[in-house]
């Protein structure tokens, strides 16, 4: 390509192509002049906000350029490329990011300060993208800034919502969801106006024959929406590296349809066109681990898979390859079920457009599609009903049908005689009406399927999918436990902390091999070290303290112990066990005399979360948590010993603050129901202990770093089908200290115990699924151990710092070259300076 270029015309471009500010001054002059001439604001009118904007753009140049220069290196390389298919990404603030990753935060600092700002302020103007509900959407944020940082040629591809996960406010003690319209001032997008696709919904499929006799299926007949694209650059730490998030937005197609409603005059009927496509991207869907069987919800997915892998395809095409070369060039990494229509809509591409044989390119799709699972919960296992489907996506249906029928076929020659395994594993369950199994197709589709933490994978093997590795054997099955990427868990989040730890190992070169920070062990004993590790811990809970008062107007004793709960609010994470400790906390402090308060050790218990809308159980607890507070924060027999706070709309930049302020936090969901948790993880990445059941990741989180470093309690996986059961058959007793909370529950102690009746009820009356009761003693317990403990300050940072020293596993830069070696089979690029 480039010696089709003269080399005159090179050299025009060279000369005058856009270079990088590396300098305090040189950022000052682009950010007076962004502020000047693209805000056109001035000395005498700029504000923090506009300081933003204008710090922003400083760099988005900066991002853009290496952008571009990754684009071409990667279009020159021609090698493999990794893309990740996510509907949720859920990113956060862009700003200090990308000051860290290319390094010119202090320039910008400096610079900043000489015009009259504080980098604090400009930084903490920026909205929030929260275009994810929980971990799996930060998990593939994680993972977009590790595959730049390691320099894999690597996109990620996603929707572009208007409205991100809803914003929270807290009223009477209740959930209010507030629209959350993110894009309004977003610097970090580029809309590519010149990259669209179209997509085709509803519709007939017409069989004929070419002139050759074979069969020909045509698509006609539907409605078409536009996908426009917009591209999020993703910079790399410490590297050149500057990768593509592109997500889709919908518009109505511009073809000859609006033209002859527009002709025809019918000009509101055109203008509804518009706004029932642009429907289509307006928002993202704010359940977590939960699926409702919407169709807008299946026309996302469509539209978006449809859109990146035309656009994949696109670009395999360019090299003129052979098609059988299809999955030495392209990975494609499903996140959860959401993506799995781009088998369907591949397999559609290669037979009906390019003419392959089915067998042909099923090899070709199944060689390019790897699948990740990320919970056993059975609500958020994703089916389609049959008729749904066979309305927007008629061609995909017959396609599914097909995709089972050689499945079914294969299963019955290697297990004859065996209809009930048949039907357990058909892609279609044979219910009224039928629903189409994602899983299943996923798994059928992909060379590969893991789940996302130890316990997780075996369970997956052992329960979920016990009849796919009897039918594959056990190799398309694998595990790849989740990491969080210290680079904004650490180093950006508790920035005093990381500079601590490269004061210590000589350098940051931890933050790409965090494998190094085993070496912090030696200083465990260091008094001074131990000191300046306590202090900033100190610290970090009064910038929490502020974030407290200024979000909840309570103001709490930073030296108190601070226990943290933060994640979606979900019956399976418990956080109903917590408040009933915290009311079982509250009830025993008003329980004691003057002399025995004092040996009480000072705790602020802390919530955050959101509640999907319709989950009327996980907003009870909601409701509960606040009335809990409201009643305890106020009582003067308790006074410092205990305050409980919840934190309304908990979110990536809130989580920056939280995280590195705790004493401990709770990661207690019910065993074997979480996939992995990553919070845990990132919680003692800072500093922080944590007490949690042996569920996900807490299993492997312990082995690293040793029992004595957490507080385990609870049943274990293996016992929970038994309890369950029993439950089931009537054996059931209430723990007794469970039992005087929900007495005090219903004297109305928290304002009208009415409210909470579904929720004592469903573990008193209902069989506890959650088995809060059968736990609820040993959770007790644990907490008095955790008092016991953080009265021996020096041993208990003693811990902190030896559970940091061994958290080197839980990176996801680890994580991704797993992915790369064992799945994707793909190569990093170089970067030469
Ligand atoms: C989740 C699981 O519930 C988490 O346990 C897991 O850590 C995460 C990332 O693998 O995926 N699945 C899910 O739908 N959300 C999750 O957090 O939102």
């Amino acid at each position: 390509v480039e010696a089709s270029i003269p080399e005159q015309l090179r050299e025009a471009w060279r000369k005058h192509s856009a270079s990088e500010f590396t300098s305090k001054e040189q950022f000052e002059k682009e950010l007076v002049r962004h502020i000047e001439t693209t805000l056109a604001r001035s000395l005498y009118n700029c504000d923090d906000n506009a300081a933003y904007s204008g710090t922003a753009l400083a760099f988005r140049d900066r991002l853009i350029i290496e952008w571009n220069r990754t684009q071409q290196r990667q279009t020159f390389n021609d090698q493999k490329r990794v893309y990740y298919l996510s509907l949720e990404f859920l990113m956060g603030r862009a700003l200090d990011n990308a000051m860290l990753n290319v390094g010119q935060k202090e320039a910008a600092r400096d610079g900043l300060k000489d015009l009259g700002f504080r980098i604090e302020d400009v930084i903490s103007q920026e909205h929030d993208a929260a275009l994810g509900n929980g971990g799996l959407g930060r998990l593939a944020a994680c993972f977009l800034d590790s595959l730049a940082t390691l320099n894999y040629p690597a996109w990620g591809y996603g929707l572009r919502y208007r409205y991100g996960i809803f914003k929270q406010e807290i009223i009477d003690g209740y959930q209010v969801e507030i629209p959350d319209y993110w894009l309004d001032n977003n610097p970090w997008e580029f809309p590519r106006h010149d990259v669209t696709v179209d997509i085709q919904f509803y519709g007939t499929v017409r069989k004929t024959q070419d002139q050759n006799g074979k069969v020909q299926h045509l698509w006609e007949n539907g409605e078409i929406v536009q996908a426009v694209a917009y591209d999020v650059p993703i910079p790399g730490y410490g590297t050149k590296t500057t990768n593509n998030l592109r997500l889709w937005s919908s518009k109505a197609s511009t073809g000859e349809f609006d033209f002859q409603k527009f002709n025809a005059g019918d000009y509101e009927s055109a203008v509804a066109d518009q706004q029932r496509a642009e429907t289509i991207s307006a928002v993202l869907y704010p359940n977590d681990n939960l699926e409702r069987g919407k169709e807008l919800r299946l026309k996302q997915q469509y539209f978006w898979c449809a859109a990146s892998l035309f656009d994949i395809v696109r670009r395999f095409k360019k090299t003129k390859r052979a098609w059988s070369e299809f999955p030495d060039q392209v990975a494609i990494q499903l996140n959860d079920t959401h993506p799995t229509l781009a088998i369907v809509e591949m397999q559609r591409i290669l037979v009906d457009i390019e003419d392959l044989e089915w067998d042909e390119a099923w090899r070709i799709v199944t060689k390019t599609f790897g699948y990740t699972n990320h919970t056993v919960l059975p609500e958020a296992l994703e089916k389609w009903s049959v008729p749904l489907m066979q309305n927007l996506l008629p061609r995909h249906l017959q396609i599914i049908y097909e995709i089972n029928l050689f499945f079914l076929q294969y299963v019955e020659r290697n297990f004859p005689n065996d209809r009930d395994l048949l039907t357990r594993v058909s892609i279609i369950e044979e219910s009224h009406p039928k629903m189409v199994r994602m899983a299943y197709l996923a798994i059928i589709g992909s060379h590969k399927v893991n789940g996302v933490a130890e316990l997780h994978s075996d369970l997956l093997k052992t329960t979920l999918f016990k009849d796919f590795v009897e039918i594959y054997g056990p190799d398309r099955f694998t595990n790849v436990t989740n990491g969080v990427t210290p680079r904004r868990w650490l180093h950006q989040a508790n920035p005093e902390l990381s500079a601590l730890i490269a004061k210590k190992l000589g350098g940051h070169e931890f933050l790409t091999d965090l494998t190094l920070l085993d070496k912090l062990e030696a200083f465990v004993d260091d008094k001074e070290f131990r000191t300046e590790w306590a202090a900033i811990k100190s610290r970090n809970k009064v910038r929490l303290a502020q974030l407290i008062k200024e979000t909840t107007g309570y103001t709490v004793n930073p030296d108190a112990l601070f226990d943290v709960q933060v994640k979606r609010i979900h019956e399976y994470k418990r956080q109903q066990l917590n408040i009933f400790g915290v009311i079982h906390r509250y009830l025993t402090i008003k329980g004691m005399s003057a002399e025995e308060k004092k040996k009480v050790v000072p705790r602020v218990s802390i919530f955050g979360g959101k509640a999907a809308p319709g989950y009327w159980m996980a907003k009870t607890i909601i409701h509960l948590i606040n009335k809990v507070a409201d009643v305890v924060n106020k009582d003067p027999d308790v006074g410092d010993l205990l305050k409980v706070i919840f934190i309304p709309d908990y979110n990536v930049s809130k989580a920056e603050v939280i995280c590195p302020a705790s004493d401990i936090s709770e990661h207690i969901s019910t065993a074997g129901t979480e996939g992995s948790g990553t919070s845990n993880m990132k919680f003692v990445l800072n500093g922080g202990l944590i007490i949690g059941t042996c569920d996900g990741a807490n299993i492997e989180i312990t082995r690293e770093i040793s029992e004595q470093n957490i507080f385990l309690f609870g049943n274990l996986a293996e016992d929970v089908e038994e309890l369950r059961h029993r439950h089931f058959y009537g054996e059931f007793q209430l723990d007794p200290q469970l039992a005087k909370v929900f007495d005090a529950i219903k004297s109305n102690m928290f304002g009208d115990a009415a409210h909470f009746s579904a929720l004592t009820a469903s573990i008193e009356e209902h069989g506890d699924y959650y088995l809060v009761s059968d736990d609820f003693n040993s959770y007790i317990a644990a907490h008095a151990v955790v008092d016991q403990e953080f009265q021996n300050q020096k041993e208990w940072i003693a811990k902190s710092i030896a559970s940091v020293a061994r958290m080197g596993f839980f990176s996801t830069d680890r994580v991704i070259n797993e992915y790369a070696d064992s799945i994707w089979n793909v190569e990093p690029l170089a970067v030469k300076d």
